[in-house]
């Protein structure tokens, strides 16, 4: 294997050198009844985004799925995915990596906010993508069976092998140990989804959303506002010229502020 993955982690680790999507390995063990398990490959040949979209996924990069049974309501699942956030934004600061959360769960680089910040999203220069989560489960009524938290993060893999607006550590500031970054990753996540309670503080801090200028693409239509909390499970609250709207899901662009 390209990583020796002898982690002292909360989970059980699995190594591929290539796979097709994480994703998809973690829903096989899900099927076979496993839990507490991390599927991690070096390179993935048809990784996902949400919706259909395509995730580009080099050789080099940190791409994981967590399958996990918590015992929750589905209704509560967002909050683990916010949780995936935190935990891979604190795992690229500890490597040096001045990185933020855009609604609901886009690591970024560059992009903290203040006057230059909407231009840069709109040329991929300041708002630069550096990691994603694309959360998969199944559940009953009150209860999840399974759930599958994607990770993706650009760790050592040229920009030049990504899709325009993304960036990487190693464009960043250098290559990375992957396997204490996934350490460190696995362990953020353990401790948070013990806690469910101090997703959302550690969200706020590091979401570079609120207090912006946002319009957000939801399933119901657009919504154009002011970001000014994140509200259990995960729901973004965006003030408009009509009053309060909560956001459950969407796509999120920072605009310009004035
Ligand atoms: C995401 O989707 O950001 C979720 C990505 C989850 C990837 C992980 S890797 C392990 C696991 N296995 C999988 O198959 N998937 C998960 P979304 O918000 O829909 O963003 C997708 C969009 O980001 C694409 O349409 C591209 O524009 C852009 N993109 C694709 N690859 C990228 C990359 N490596 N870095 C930055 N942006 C990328």
């Amino acid at each position: 294997s390209a990583i020796a993955f002898g982690l002292d982690a909360p989970f059980e680790i699995e190594y591929h050198d290539s796979f097709g999507s994480t994703n998809d390995r973690a829903r096989d063990l899900a099927v076979e009844g496993r839990s507490d398990i991390a599927i991690v490959t070096d390179e993935q040949t048809g990784a996902r985004g949400r919706l259909e979209r395509q995730w580009t996924a080099p050789s080099g990069g940190v791409w994981m799925s967590l399958l996990v049974r918590p015992d929750r309501p589905p209704a509560h699942v967002p909050v683990f995915t916010l949780a995936a956030a935190v935990a891979t934004t604190r795992a690229a600061r500890e490597a040096g990596v001045d990185a933020h959360i855009k609604w609901p769960n886009d690591v970024l680089v560059g992009d903290g906010g203040g006057p230059d910040a909407a231009d840069s999203v709109a040329t991929g220069r300041g708002g630069r993508k550096l990691a994603g989560v694309l959360t998969e489960m199944e559940g009953e009524a009150d209860r999840v069976s399974w759930l599958i938290v994607g990770i993706g993060v650009n760790a050592n893999v040229d920009t030049a092998d990504l899709p325009p607006g993304a960036t990487s550590i190693r464009e960043e500031v250098g290559d990375v140990d992957r396997r204490a970054f996934v350490q460190r990753l696995l362990e953020e996540f353990h401790a948070l989804r013990a806690d469910t309670e101090a997703v959302l503080p550690a969200w706020r801090e590091y979401a570079s959303t609120l207090g912006r200028r946002v319009r957000v693409e939801t399933p119901g239509g657009t919504v154009e506002g002011e970001a000014v909390d994140v509200r259990f499970p995960g729901a973004l609250v965006v003030r408009t010229d009509d009053g309060e709207e909560v956001v459950h899901a969407g796509d999120c662009e920072h605009l310009r502020s004035a």
